[in-house]
């Protein structure tokens, strides 16, 4: 396995020019008389049967939107319906191969394409295989509602749950695919290879890539599919995820058993339009969207138009496409043409385009154009295909019946204690490994490790046996407590894999990862690109697809690049599924110091409002090293915050040191670092240590004792250790390194107020960073909370201490003069 590319100046500064090869566009030019010696005549028609289905599916949320009833039956829809009316052969096309395995991921607009995947695995599972996944799915809520009035076979019964399944998602039912907490634009079905549609347009472009990552890493077959709109084309998880898609080191740097490209399709549904924007002459400038592979990678992406009227262009198109994921030569960039007749939703009058656009194109209509070449090709006659439209209508109108009957299908009752969303917002297990039977590879026996031996040499503890303060150099220290954390995981868990920006030679930029590189191949530790975005996104991708990731950002400060990836998708794939999904992501986000305005924020309160992650911040290396293993074995995202102060740090709190096996500190427990009687401080992060500082002045020269507790962590968080501590002193001072205005801390504050008011003999005191950009280090005493704040905090608000001069300004008027000024 080559370590690294060998950069030669000559080859560098040689002269030459780069060559691309034509693209091609609409090429394929089979008529359905020449597809009969592929297809049968039952395949064929079968199309046509599946255009069909959405088409009657999508006029029936059409009808509702639009006039409140479908066939007479009366309704009223709250939510979104962008329909894909128009663009049914693009999907039917492309699903028309795809085994169950093989995975889709796609957008806001996205009904056409669950039914046609559907409806495809549907034609090739096994009847057993059939009635076993709508048995065991949600304990079979959905099938019990469609199976009351069953027809015919197995596979008629599999379409009726199809058709229901998504139709009862769209209207929220409990019965739906996802219990109704995705509803139209996320709905999803895995059992059929149907994976989360997202509508954050462009989400899925790296949550796909991360897909096919796990079929690379794990040398499983078959191949995703990110379905993504023309116009979301300029969207950063796009690009993103085509460049992660496309590293080199997949096929030059990765061991021979798991070389290749990933198998992907990047196929963008080419509709023309976003929602009333044109990509094509006015807001991107690629004329034709396929030309956009040309520069990604030598191979140009293989990316092609085809002409998605044509289903049967689709269907070739994707075969070959196939082939070549197949190969190991991925990923690949479709640009299928087609167009939506509808709105972009129901209530869009199409001011943006003209009426002689959209009939131009009605009357290229693939439902008809197709219909006409199979009548034309002698596959069968006019009548069959007007049975066959029937047919259809027939079906939707009998699950349209049933999934707006709230007697039939009711919805998830929320208000309820132990609600559908109070058990799916996290899923709170704990697993060995979500791939059991995942051989965890590794390059050496862990004993072998040079950090490994390294370590065994170092003081487990900050103090001798006679209690004496060693030389940090000589202790293990924060770093190393996750490092021994991550490397044991590896050796125990096949599924586990990390990556992020400089994380393999390099040892990830803060040095926690030296030694991993010893211990495993590329295909579980590799270098990401600079693409905070794609290191999470991928990471829910694989995960979705059953793997752990372990992803790093370098500094908190760049979170905010992946916003997205955190907030909207990390986050809520576990509820928005109904709790059928698992996120065992950890993300481990450096809180950096010393390098001001962009690169020392601290952001935890950030990630704490948003629902769905779990957040902790351990400042010693007891807690680190057990707080990573509890991550590691869960199934819910852990944003794992780590401060760059403290990687140095040794342990100091836990008697014995830090083990040097396994042990677990559970997520959401504080823990008391100092006991005391007269004042309670809660930290967050960081600042447990100035807190000491604090105390110990406190006590010299005040003779106050505090008490100091380490939140450890922020969601989930147990207020019992607190109020209990609140209850003994009846004071408690707040302090973390994050802005004061919306910190954590003012969440424990309130809630601490409420929880025992009774006791308070003072208000709960919040002490943040000031509400400015962090300044440069030599300044940052004035930011950060210091000792000598804590002192002025605890006079001003909670005790005066006798004798004390406030280091600045900080009383109540002062706090109220900076809040009406903003600061
Ligand atoms: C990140 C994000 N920005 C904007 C929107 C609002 N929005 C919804 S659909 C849409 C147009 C998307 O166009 P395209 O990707 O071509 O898909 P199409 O609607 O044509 O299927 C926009 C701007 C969104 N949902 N997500
Ligand atoms: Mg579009």
């Amino acid at each position: 396995m080559p370590k690294c590319q060998f950069i030669n100046p000559d080859d560098m500064r040689r002269k030459c020019s780069i060559e691309f090869e034509p693209i091609p566009v609409n090429a394929y030019s089979r008529t359905v008389k020449d597809e009969l010696a592929r297809f049968s005549p039952v395949q064929l028609l079968r199309i046509q049967r599946d255009m069909e289905v959405i088409r009657a599916f999508e006029t029936s949320l059409n009808e509702v939107k639009l006039r409140g009833q479908y066939k007479g039956i009366e309704y009223s829809h709250r939510g979104p319906a962008h329909l894909s009316l128009g663009q049914e052969a693009s999907a039917v096309g492309q699903a028309f191969l795809l085994g169950p395995g093989d995975h889709i991921y796609g957008s806001h607009r996205s009904h056409g394409e669950i039914l046609a995947k559907g409806l495809s695995a549907i034609e090739k599972l096994p009847d057993d295989s059939l009635m076993d996944i709508m048995r065991g799915y949600f304990g079979g809520a959905c099938l019990a509602v469609v199976e009351k009035d069953a027809r015919g076979s197995v596979k008629d019964l599999a379409v009726d749950y199809l058709i229901y399944g998504a139709l009862a998602e769209i209207f929220g039912r409990e019965a739906g695919f996802n219990k109704g907490m995705g509803g139209s634009m996320h709905a999803f079905f895995p059992p059929f290879g149907i994976f989360p549609n997202n509508a954050i347009v462009g989400g899925s472009g790296d949550i796909s890539a991360g897909a096919a990552l796990f079929r690379r890493v794990h040398r499983r077959g078959g191949i995703i599919i990110a379905n993504i709109g023309d116009a979301s084309l300029g969207c950063g998880p796009v690009w993103e995820g085509i460049c992660f898609a496309s590293m080199d080191q997949f096929t030059k740097l990765w061991d021979a058993s798991h070389r290749g490209g990933l198998p992907i399709i990047f196929n963008f549904v080419n509709n023309f339009y976003g929602m009333g924007g044109q990509p094509v002459g006015e807001t991107m400038g690629f004329e034709i969207l396929a030309r956009l592979g040309a520069g990604v990678n030598p191979r140009q992406m293989h990316a092609e138009r085809i002409d998605g009227l044509n289903p049967l262009a689709v269907v070739d198109a994707v075969a070959r496409k196939k082939e070549i994921l197949e190969r190991g030569e991925g990923p690949v960039l479709l640009d299928t043409v087609t167009y939506r007749f509808s709105g972009h939703s129901p209530s869009d009058a199409s001011s943006y385009r003209e009426k002689a656009e959209v009939e131009a194109w009605q009357k290229v209509d693939s439902l008809i154009t197709y219909a006409a070449a199979l009548v034309d090709a002698g596959v069968c006659a006019k009548g069959d295909v007007e049975a066959i439209r029937q047919s259809a209508e027939t079906i939707v109108l009998k699950a349209f019946k049933k999934a707006v009957n709230l007697e039939i299908s009711p919805r998830a009752d929320l208000k309820a204690a132990g609600s559908l969303l109070d058990r799916t917002m996290f899923s709170n297990e704990r697993v060995e490994s979500p791939l059991p039977d995942a051989i965890p590879e590794v390059l050496i026996p862990k004993n072998e490790n040079p950090r490994v031996k390294q370590l065994a040499t170092k003081s487990r503890s900050a103090f001798d046996a006679s209690g004496n303060r060693l030389p940090k150099g000589r202790c293990i220290n924060i770093r190393d407590a996750i490092f021994e954390a991550v490397l044991d995981r590896f050796y125990a868990d096949g599924a586990l894999i990390a990556y992020g920006e400089e994380n393999r030679d390099w040892g990830g930029a803060f040095g926690v990862y030296r030694g991993l590189t010893e211990s495993l191949g590329y295909h579980r530790l590799f270098n990401s690109p600079i693409s905070e975005g794609a290191i999470i996104g991928t990471a829910v991708g694989y995960a979705l697809e059953g793997g752990r990731a372990l992803v790093e950002l370098m500094y908190c400060d760049f979170l905010g690049r992946a916003g997205d990836e955190v907030f909207n998708q990390l986050s809520k794939w576990q509820s928005m599924s109904g709790g059928l999904l698992r996120m065992p992501v950890v993300v481990r986000i450096s809180i950096g110091s010393k390098y001001g305005a962009q690169h020392s924020q601290d952001w935890s309160a950030m990630c704490a409002h948003v629902p769905g992650l779990k957040v902790v911040f351990p400042s010693t290396p007891y807690d680190a090293k057990g707080m990573m293993y509890s991550a590691l074995l869960g199934t819910d995202p852990v944003i794992f915050f780590e401060s760059q102060r403290t990687y140095d740090q040794p342990e100091e709190f836990a008697p014995g040191g830090v083990p040097a096996g396994f042990y677990e500190v559970p997520l959401g427990e504080p823990d008391v670092k100092k006991e005391g009687r007269d004042l309670t401080i809660l930290t967050v992060g960081a600042t447990l240590y100035r807190a000491l500082e604090a105390a110990a002045i406190l006590n010299a020269k005040y003779g106050i004792s505090a008490e100091v507790i380490d939140a450890r962590s922020i969601v989930p968080f147990n207020y019992e250790k607190v109020v209990e501590s609140v209850k003994k002193t009846r004071r408690v001072l707040l302090a973390s390194d994050a802005c004061q205005r919306g910190s954590a801390l003012e969440t424990f504050a309130a809630n601490i107020t409420q929880f025992a008011f009774g006791c308070l003999d003072a208000p709960p005191v919040v002490l943040g960073a000031r509400n400015w950009i962090t300044p440069p280090d030599e300044i940052e005493d004035a930011f950060f909370p210091y000792p000598a704040d804590f002192l002025d905090a605890v006079h001003e608000h909670i005790i005066p201490l006798d004798g004390y001069a406030p280091v600045r300004p900080s009383s109540a008027s002062d706090l109220m003069k900076r809040s009406a000024e903003g600061l």
